[in-house]
């Protein structure tokens, strides 16, 4: 994982025959901000219509070592290509099917092996997405009811004969691969396996993506995927990538002209960044080879501030630090990134939260130049010049004292409700866990013996009775187990009962708690001996006030 939690940002790439109907297709258009890689499946294009489309796909214009130099010049240190989409097609020269881009097309070149080439030329690493679910050209491909009677199909010979066979191919032509990027899951968490077992028997170092199992299981893969475009509120305690789309759309899209700025896409690089993600940025080149200019246009300006501060990204942690009003904090050792977004008009930030001593501060552009720090009230005050050197994103490295040494959060609680306790203010340790699933969400896991914590500070500011309630998941033979939770020198045992497989929560009484006065408590869960087992899968922890 060492390269992937230092290279931070990647180059995806969607691109095959969807990106040719470019969001149209018999003069009707896909609807606004939806995926026009999907476009097959929208309109039930027969397989015989769109595999006569994709004969006459010939990119005459591209040219790998141009994107790769646009990866490159961006600052993405690894490169997602799709090798097959959901519609089927292979991207690369295929001996397991003829529906691919050398036997299919007059093209007659493999555009994987060139940019695998290209991506060695230049020190990018070389990565594919695989869809080894979705397949709507096999008649036993999931997704295609509208050619194939769906009562007919042998998912297990699609795999056996395409998907893994295709797998195999693209783990042994193209060289080392950063990591392999499945999508949509599978159908059960055996099939999953038989997938990671074959990428690592042939590639022990590729990574993994989470979206190669069942989204309703335990990740199997090396990190997690978010969502689409999405983002965690706050950090997680595993890898975790985020991949978004330029416009919103991942395969080209003639109508889609709603480009994020480049303002836009370094804030979203930096908050990915502090929170300890990757970010997975994604291309849709057309039909000819070439990228939109828009898109260009974007990654270069985005590449210009990279060029100047990638210090304050490549290699960085997570930061404990909240989001402040000026903007946002990356970590590497004792030094801490100042993003400033917006320029405060007093000419001071105010960093608050941080139990250090502060060496030194500078622009990390002006590295020779020491800006004026004080202390007041707990908080590190530092002074800046007047005008903002860079307006979209102007970085302040900070030497302090040590690795940054921040407080956990305080909970507190709403005047006449009482407390929510779940990941975001949770503070883990030992196998204790804070991580996201499709299914799960947000939650706490891994935790299966004593030393294994979640807990929370509460600050109380109405003493008295609280009833607490848990809301958890656990699996039937997960019912053995007991949890301790302790608030202030007051303990209390409970069992942990099964609600189901995967991430069914439900929500337990865990009895009540007095709070003899206001004021701050310490509040944990762990599990009450060591189980061979998780404790449960810990969505959140509640307590209301039961009067006197
Ligand atoms: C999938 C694909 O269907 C899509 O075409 C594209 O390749 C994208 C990167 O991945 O789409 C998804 C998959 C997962 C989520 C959303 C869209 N999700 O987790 O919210």
């Amino acid at each position: 994982m060492a390269w992937f939690r230092h290279d931070k940002f990647g180059m995806f790439i969607h691109w095959g025959p969807y990106s040719a109907l470019a969001g149209e297709w018999n003069n009707q258009q896909i609807p606004p901000h939806t995926e026009a890689e999907w476009i097959m499946q929208r309109f039930n294009i027969p397989v015989a219509d769109y595999r006569e489309r994709a004969h006459q796909f010939n990119p005459v214009r591209f040219n790998a070592d141009a994107w790769v130099a646009l990866a490159k010049a961006t600052g993405m240190k690894y490169l997602v290509v799709t090798a097959k989409h959901h519609d089927g097609f292979a991207m690369y020269h295929s001996e397991v099917s003829k529906y691919n881009i050398v036997d299919w097309t007059s093209f007659h070149r493999d555009p994987l092996k060139e940019l695998s080439d290209a991506c060695q030329r230049a020190g990018i690493r070389f990565s594919v997405y695989y869809s080894h679910r979705e397949d709507w050209d096999d008649p036993n491909g999931f997704g295609n009811n509208w050619d194939y009677n769906p009562a007919k199909k042998n998912f297990s010979q699609y795999i056996e004969t395409k998907a893994k066979p295709q797998l195999k191919e693209l783990l042994t032509n193209y060289g080392p691969l950063g990591l392999v990027w499945f999508d949509r899951g599978m159908d059960t968490p055996q099939h999953a396996a038989e997938f990671a077992d074959l990428v690592h028997s042939l590639q022990p170092q590729c990574l993994i993506n989470g979206r190669i199992g069942s989204y309703k299981q335990e990740l199997m893969g090396d990190y997690q995927d978010m969502g689409d475009n999405g983002m965690p509120s706050g950090g997680l305690d595993e890898d975790w990538e985020t991949p978004q789309t330029l416009n919103t759309t991942w395969g080209y899209s003639k109508f889609d002209q709603d480009w994020k700025t480049p303002g836009v896409v370094i804030h979203r690089l930096v908050e990915i960044v502090s929170k300890g993600g990757n970010y997975l940025l994604n291309i849709g080149p057309m039909a000819d080879g070439t990228v939109p200019q828009p898109s260009v246009a974007v990654l270069n300006e985005v590449g210009k501030w990279m060029s100047r501060n990638s210090e304050s990204i490549y290699g960085t942690t997570a930061s404990a630090l909240p989001e402040f009003p000026w903007g946002r904090t990356t970590v590497k050792g004792s030094k801490l990134y100042l993003h400033i977004f917006s320029w405060p008009a007093d000419r001071t930030i105010r960093i608050s939260g941080l139990n250090n001593g502060v060496n030194s501060a500078r622009l990390l552009l002006d590295p020779t130049h020491k800006l004026p720090v004080a202390s007041q009230d707990g908080n590190i005050l530092i002074t800046v010049p007047a005008a903002m050197p860079d307006s979209r994103d102007t970085v302040i490295a900070v030497e302090l004292d040590s690795p940054p040494v921040v407080a956990p959060p305080v909970v507190t609680q709403d005047s006449d409700t009482g407390f929510e306790l779940n990941y975001l203010t949770a503070v883990t340790t030992g196998n204790a866990k804070k991580r996201f699933n499709r299914d799960g969400g947000f939650h706490i896991a891994k935790w299966t013996a004593p030393e294994d914590i979640a807990s929370w500070i509460l600050s109380v500011s109405v003493a008295g009775k609280y009833a607490i309630k848990i809301r958890y998941a656990a699996a039937k033979d997960w019912k053995d187990g007991q949890y301790i939770l302790t608030v202030g020198h007051h303990e209390m045992k409970g069992p942990v009962k099964a609600t189901g497989d995967g991430y069914q929560y439900a929500t337990f009484d865990a009895g009540t708690i007095l709070f003899p006065k206001a004021g701050q408590y310490r509040l944990e869960l762990k599990p009450a001996e060591k189980y061979s087992h998780y404790l449960m899968y810990l969505e959140s922890l509640t307590l209301e006030p039961v009067g006197q």
